[in-house]
Formats: structure tokens, C-alpha cells, sequence
């Protein structure tokens, strides 16, 4: 057997050896025969180095060497192997106290949308639910909202690249991500006849530049009653109510007039904070052409819709003052919630 053999017959023994080593008891005896420095294999093995001719000897040394420490690698980590302790179902003491473990908790915008589910749900609104990518139908045109509009300005919204979307032929409409909730109104009234009371809860999406009460992702909540003689009373009402049931009896409600396509007459909504106020929502009566677009008598029906930032009512009821905070994910923050 030439050197080449003996080392490949070495190798190939040795990791067999060690492969077969039930405990570390017998990884020990592999070890003392397969690498022990005194006697044994690799004795024998090196004795082969020192009878080749001087000019191959740095070669065979060199082999030598690599199966050396190929082997104890792999013995290395077979030992490691061994020494760990065994899995947790054959370790685990029953009996032992259980261990403190920290529950986590719901994001505090989620903990709010929550609760205004809960609140508005208590005045007999139902909650609907619909896309967060748009066609332009629904997020422009149906809420009265016209093709040359600067709130369809493609530098106010996020398109969307429409071949991503397998857009059917026929279908040149472009797609976005919904720039407010309003685009529920028309899906709820699209599939559904008066009486209509109805909140939708999600997110929104606007290039918006960013600071402490603005974001370019946010949470809306839109609401929705249409019937027989809905009033603008009554829409006051329900934000009123709504505001100081989640803020507290102290919040104040302010309504500003205002314009939105889709409402008439419109009003946006403050409340009050730190000493001065902050815009809380839009909202005001359906205009008829909604109603007309979706196929109801503006003549036998009314309606008031509204639309809440939700994050603004959250950062006021835990006194947040950066809308940024919801976004970050740092735990020291969201763990007091
Ligand atoms: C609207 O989005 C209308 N759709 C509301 C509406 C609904 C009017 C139904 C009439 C009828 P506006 O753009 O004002 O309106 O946004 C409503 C609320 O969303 C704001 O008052 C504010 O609380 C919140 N909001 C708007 N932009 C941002 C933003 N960039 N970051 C965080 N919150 C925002």
C-alpha cells in the first residue's frame, strides 16, 4: 500500500469511527486511536511521511497534514454534537414554576381601531371593508370628482404601474392606492339600497410631505348613513358624541366650512388640543350627483358621510405628540400601549 492509500483508508476508517460514536465515551477512544499523539493510526500514518524520498516529502507532508485535520474537524463536531443538551422534550421538568414570558400587545393604532369599531358600532354603524388598490371610478369619478381635478394630479397620488396588475385588455383604467376611504361609500352603495349606516377602517396612501401630523400611510375612518331625512343635525351629532366618547368629555368639536367634491354641504372637523386645534376629519351631506351616480332618487334619500384621520385621535387621547412614532417600530414605544 503506497502512502496515497494509507491516507485514504485512514480518512475514510477514522470518520466511519467517528460517525458510529454513540456517546462521547467513544468518541474519546476514536480520538485516542485515530489522533492520539503518543501511539496509534496517525503514528503509523506519519512514520509513511519520513520514508519517501526527500524531493516528495514536503508533498506527502502536506496531504498528511489535510487528512489530519480533516479528521479532527470532524470530530470536533461530532463533540459538539454530543455536548449539547438533549432536546427540551426529553429535559423538560414539568414540575419546575413556569417562567415569566412578555406578552406582546396590539400596535396602538390597531388598539384604535378597535375601539372606534366599538364606539360607532354602539350607534347601530356596521363596518364594511373594500379595496386598498383603486381604479379611478371609484376613488375620482363616482364621488364627483372630474378628470381635470388637480386632486387627481399624478403628484398627489400613488399610481400604480398598471401592467403590474394584469389590467384586461379593454380595461385602459388606470390603478392606484386609494387616497382616502371614500371609495367605500360608493362600493357600499354600489351593492346595497337605503338605509345605509356604515364605517370603513383603513389605510390610505398620499405623497404627502412628511412631519409631525402628517404621513404619506395613515388610517381612515369613513362613515356613511344614508335614509329618509338624514340631516346635517344629525351628523354633528354622531362626530360630537363619537369625539367625546373616545377623547373625553373635555375634547371640543369645531366645524369650519369647507368644500369636498363629493359632500354638500361640507364642513371640515377640528378638535381641540395643546391650547390650539387640530384637523380631525372632513365630512358633510352626500352630494346628490353620489346619489345619482350610484343610482339612488336624491329626491327620497339624503345622507351625511364623514372621513376621521385616526392617528390624529390616537396621538391626542395617549398625548403623542409625532404622528412618526406609530411608524418607527421601536418597542420602548409601542410597549406602553
Ligand atoms: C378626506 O380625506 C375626505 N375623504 C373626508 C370626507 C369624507 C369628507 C366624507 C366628506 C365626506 P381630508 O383630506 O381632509 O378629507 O382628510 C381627512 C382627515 O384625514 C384629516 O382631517 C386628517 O385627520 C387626516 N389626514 C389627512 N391627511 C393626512 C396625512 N397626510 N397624515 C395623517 N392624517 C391625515
Amino acid at each position: 500500500m503506497d502512502h496515497t492509500e494509507a491516507f485514504a483508508l485512514y480518512e475514510k476508517e477514522a470518520l466511519e469511527a467517528i460517525a458510529a460514536a454513540a456517546d462521547s465515551n467513544q468518541l474519546e477512544a476514536v480520538r485516542v486511536d485515530f489522533l492520539g499523539k503518543k501511539k496509534g493510526r496517525l503514528k503509523d500514518l506519519q512514520s509513511l511521511v519520513g520514508k519517501v524520498s526527500a524531493e516528495e516529502r514536503p508533498v506527502v507532508g502536506k496531504l498528511f497534514n489535510e487528512v489530519k485535520l480533516r479528521v479532527s474537524a470532524t470530530l470536533d463536531s461530532r463533540k459538539s454534537g454530543l455536548d449539547k443538551p438533549k432536546t427540551a422534550l426529553t429535559s423538560l421538568d414539568v414540575t419546575l414554576p413556569g417562567a415569566p414570558i412578555a406578552f406582546g400587545k396590539r400596535h396602538p393604532l390597531s388598539q384604535t381601531i378597535e375601539d372606534f369599531k366599538d364606539i360607532i358600532g354602539r350607534f347601530g354603524f356596521t363596518v364594511a371593508d373594500g379595496p386598498e388598490i383603486e381604479d379611478e371610478y371609484h376613488n375620482f369619478n363616482a364621488l364627483n370628482i372630474p378628470n381635470e381635478h388637480p386632486a387627481r394630479d399624478p403628484l398627489d397620488n400613488f399610481y400604480l404601474a398598471t401592467a403590474a396588475y394584469g389590467i384586461n385588455a379593454g380595461d385602459s383604467g388606470a390603478r392606484l392606492l386609494r387616497s382616502q376611504t371614500s371609495t367605500v361609500q360608493i362600493r357600499v352603495m354600489e351593492q346595497t339600497r337605503p338605509p345605509i349606516r356604515i364605517v370603513s377602517l383603513g389605510r390610505v396612501y398620499r405623497p404627502d410631505t412628511i412631519d409631525a401630523t402628517h404621513s404619506c400611510m395613515f388610517h381612515q375612518m369613513e362613515g356613511l348613513m344614508v335614509g329618509e331625512g338624514v340631516t346635517m343635525a344629525q351628523l354633528k351629532t354622531v362626530l360630537k358624541l363619537f369625539a367625546q366618547t373616545y377623547l373625553g368629555e373635555d375634547v371640543t368639536i369645531r366645524f369650519r366650512p369647507s368644500f369636498f367634491p363629493f359632500t354638500e354641504p361640507s364642513v371640515e372637523v377640528d378638535m381641540s388640543w395643546r391650547d390650539t386645534w387640530l384637523e380631525i376629519g372632513g365630512a358633510g351631506m352626500v352630494d346628490p350627483n353620489v346619489l345619482r351616480a350610484v343610482g339612488y332618487d336624491p329626491d327620497e334619500v339624503s345622507g351625511f358621510a364623514f372621513g376621521l384621520g385616526i392617528e390624529r385621535f390616537c396621538m391626542r387621547r395617549h398625548n403623542i405628540t409625532d404622528i412618526r412614532r406609530f411608524y418607527e417600530n421601536d418597542v420602548r414605544f409601542l410597549a406602553q400601549f
